[in-house]
Parts: C-alpha cells; sequence; structure tokens
C-alpha cells in the first residue's frame, strides 16, 4: 500500500451506484417499491443537532449524502424505476448552512435521471400504490434500540399501513445488508485509503508518546492528522495507557502514559464513508520490556494464524476457534493458565467483523468470499498487570486468499519500536 494521501476521492474510488440498486432490485423476493430516507441530524442539546451522517443504505445506493431526501424504486416484471425527491434550493438556507445540492448536482452523483423537488414524494408513492402493480413496500426498518428514537422509515411504516392497511411493509434491510457484504474494487479503494490516512495520524501519535503526556495529547494528535489531510474519525478513538488497555470501550482519554506502560491505540479514519478499523500496541518509551513482548508476540502470533488460515470457503466461526485456541495454548505456555479452555479470562470478544460503510458493517456471518473485507483483531487484557494488548488488520479475501490492506503499518514488537525510534528521531 502506497502513502499517498488522497485528500479527494480519486477515479479508483468511483462506485457504481447504478449497479448497487440493480442488486438491491434483483434480490427483491417480490415486484414492489422500495422507499429509503437519506436521514436527518438528531438533536444534540437546545437548538444544537449532532453532525449529520447520510443514512448508509440510502448513500449505497444513490451516492447522495444530504439530509431530507428520499429515493423511491420500483420494480416491476422487468421494469426498474428510480426517484431522489430533493428539497429545493432556498436562498435564504444557504446563507446559514451552505450551498444546497441541485437537481443536477444529485443526477451527476446518483447517476438518477428522475430528480423531483421533495414534497412530491408522498402524492408520488401514494400513486404507485393505488396503480395497484407495485403489491410490496419495501423499507430500511433496521432498528437496534427499544427506546431509540423512530427513524423516519418507521414513522412513515406506521402511517403507510393507516392509509394504505392491506399493502404488506416489508424490511429491505436484510437484503440491503447482504448485497453490502461484497465489495467493489472502489469501496476496497476507500477503505485503503482510510488505512492510509490512518497510519499518517497513528505516525503523528508515535512521533509524540513518551511518558508524562496525556492520552488526549495523542488524540489530538492522531485526530488533527486525520482532519488536516481531509480525512475523519471512523469512530471515537480508544487510546488507552496502561490499565486503561483493559477496558475494551475506553474512551475517557484523560490519563498520563506513565514510564514502562503499554499504550493500546484502537483509532481509524474514515474516507469517502469507508472505514478502517486499526489497533496497535507500543510501549510508552519505545522499548518492549520481556513481559510485554512476550504477549505482545503472542497476540501477533494469533494475528497471524488466523490471517493464514482465511481464504473463500471457510467459516467465519473457525476464526474464532482458532484464536481462542493459539492464545490459550500461548498463556499456559507463558504459566498465566493451568488450563487453555480458561482463555476467555484473557480474551473476551470477537476476533473479526466485516468492515465498509459501518465499522462493524452489515451482514450474516457465514462462509468467506472474495470481495469481502473484515478485521482481525486478536487481544490479551491483563488487568492484575496494568496492560491489554490488541493488534487489529483489515483484510480482504480475494480469490484464493487474503490481501492484508494494512500491511503497511508496522505490526509486531520490533516493527513497532523502529517505527517509534524514527518518528520520534524526528520530533526531538
Ligand atoms: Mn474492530
Amino acid at each position: 500500500m502506497s502513502d499517498v494521501l488522497p485528500a479527494e476521492l480519486t477515479d479508483a474510488m468511483a462506485l457504481d451506484f447504478a449497479s448497487h440498486r440493480q442488486r438491491f432490485l434483483e434480490a427483491l423476493p417480490s415486484d414492489g417499491i422500495a422507499i429509503l430516507f437519506s436521514g436527518r441530524p438528531l438533536l444534540r442539546t437546545a437548538d444544537e443537532h449532532y453532525r449529520y451522517a447520510p443514512n448508509h443504505n440510502y448513500y449505497y445506493l444513490t451516492g447522495l449524502d444530504r439530509e431530507n431526501q428520499v429515493v423511491v424504486l420500483t420494480r416491476r416484471g422487468s421494469e426498474r424505476t428510480a426517484t431522489v425527491f430533493i428539497e429545493p434550493v432556498d436562498p435564504l438556507a444557504e446563507a446559514w448552512t451552505g450551498r444546497m445540492m441541485t437537481a443536477e448536482q444529485a443526477r451527476a452523483l446518483s447517476n438518477i435521471d428522475a430528480i423531483e423537488v421533495l414534497d412530491r414524494w408522498l402524492p408520488f408513492v401514494n400513486r404507485l400504490i393505488e396503480s395497484g402493480h407495485y403489491p410490496t413496500v419495501y423499507l430500511d426498518l433496521e432498528h437496534r434500540e427499544w427506546d431509540g428514537p423512530p427513524s423516519d422509515a418507521i414513522r412513515f411504516a406506521h402511517r403507510l399501513v393507516e392509509k394504505h392497511p392491506g399493502t404488506p411493509v416489508r424490511n429491505a434491510f436484510p437484503i440491503l445488508a447482504e448485497a453490502r457484504r461484497i465489495k467493489s474494487a472502489g469501496e476496497i479503494a476507500r477503505v485503503a485509503a482510510a488505512i492510509a490516512h490512518t497510519k499518517a495520524g497513528l505516525a503523528a501519535l508515535l512521533a509524540h508518546t513518551r511518558p508524562g503526556v496525556r492520552e488526549f495529547q495523542l488524540n489530538g494528535h492522531f485526530t488533527g492528522t486525520l482532519l488536516g489531510g481531509g480525512a475523519s474519525l471512523a469512530y471515537p478513538p480508544i487510546i488507552a495507557a496502561g490499565g486503561n488497555a483493559a477496558v475494551l470501550h475506553y474512551t475517557t482519554l484523560r490519563d498520563p502514559v506513565q514510564a514502562g506502560d503499554l499504550v493500546l491505540v484502537d483509532a481509524a479514519a474514515a474516507f469517502g464513508y469507508y472505514k478502517a478499523d486499526i489497533t496497535r500496541t507500543f510501549p510508552a518509551d519505545g522499548t518492549f520490556t520481556e513481559a510485554q513482548r512476550a504477549i505482545h508476540d503472542l497476540v501477533g502470533e494469533a494475528s497471524h494464524e488466523v490471517i493464514a488460515a482465511m481464504r473463500p470457503g471457510v467459516p467465519h466461526r473457525e476464526l474464532q476457534n482458532l484464536t481462542r485456541q493459539v492464545l490459550g495454548r500461548g498463556m499456559k505456555a507463558l504459566g498465566y493458565l493451568r488450563d487453555e479452555s480458561d482463555v476467555g479470562q484473557y480474551y473476551f470478544h470477537g476476533v473479526s467483523h466485516y468492515l465498509g460503510l459501518d465499522t462493524h458493517d452489515v451482514g450474516e456471518y457465514r462462509e468467506l468470499e472474495p470481495g469481502m473485507v473484515l478485521t482481525v483483531e486478536p487481544g490479551l487484557y491483563l488487568k492484575e498487570k496494568g496492560l491489554g494488548v490488541r493488534i487489529e488488520d483489515d483484510i480482504l479475501i480475494t480469490a484464493d486468499g487474503v490481501e492484508v490492506l494494512s500491511d503497511g503499518i508496522p505490526r509486531d514488537a520490533r516493527g513497532m519500536e523502529q517505527w517509534m525510534a524514527e518518528l520520534r528521531a524526528t520530533q526531538s
């Protein structure tokens, strides 16, 4: 992987949204209408909203990333249509929040000809349903929290069953999730760009790692490098010194790094809405102690074994079994365990998940297939010793094996020490 940092999407990162729509509509179990919403930012406090993020399934189907849009897709026999509804350009709104998307821009980005004004979408859908040609309505009804605010799709589903009680409403989410499991070359290029930005952020962080620095200062170097390069954060960074690394989702980032600590950094960039997911663990003062190195080597061995086992046809669950075997055997050999099956004391999360538009990307876990992008992230957490080690890489499944997309980021103990020494030399 090259170290060139793209600030803009390149041609290699172009996505074929028409083929995404095609793939989705082909997979619908019956003729019908699919309606997806781009979403709106949630209220954060007072009159302030969270930063808007497009509904990822909407983005996957349209390439559009503005709030308050609707796409209506239809399938009837071999006939397919797509219509996007967007807010009309309002000069007053533009004075507050910037340029709005024009119909021409929406057309160019989505490759959809039919761009309409937002307030026409409900009458449009109404007419389609009343035509009787589209027996089923598909909505993205994914909803993870009992108490969370209902999405636009869920609110619309309620209105729809009131207005058209006989029309079956089905969930489009599993079909979208299935389509998103296999990545195109453009999607893989975006993940690779996110990894390149992550490497740059890690380099800045490592250059400033020394005893006494605080976790939030390291975050400043990491996040500043991402933002300064035109990327964004994939998820809230975990930057955990010493025993904080034993908390899997530690995001407090307040403590000073002490001499002798290991620092675990699980932090990554997003680029063009696609994410990296990378973890590295390294010593505060640049050199692993023998005990730390033994643990780090064992996690590295698990990573190596799992990656070596990955190829098309391998059931995903085997990766977790293999991780437990390698870590259990190793922890017994190091004297931490009497019985290797007790490895759950030190390793208690999954070793691998899909990666894409979402950090924990959607899709059912079955056998590995070419075009999947997955993480491999074994770890060991020794709370009583005040240390945690995780090594996380991003892997593309190819026709006959894998490509380690994050191979350009040093990962073993010696590699981390050398990289730190180089980076810190430039800082003194
Ligand atoms: Mn991960």
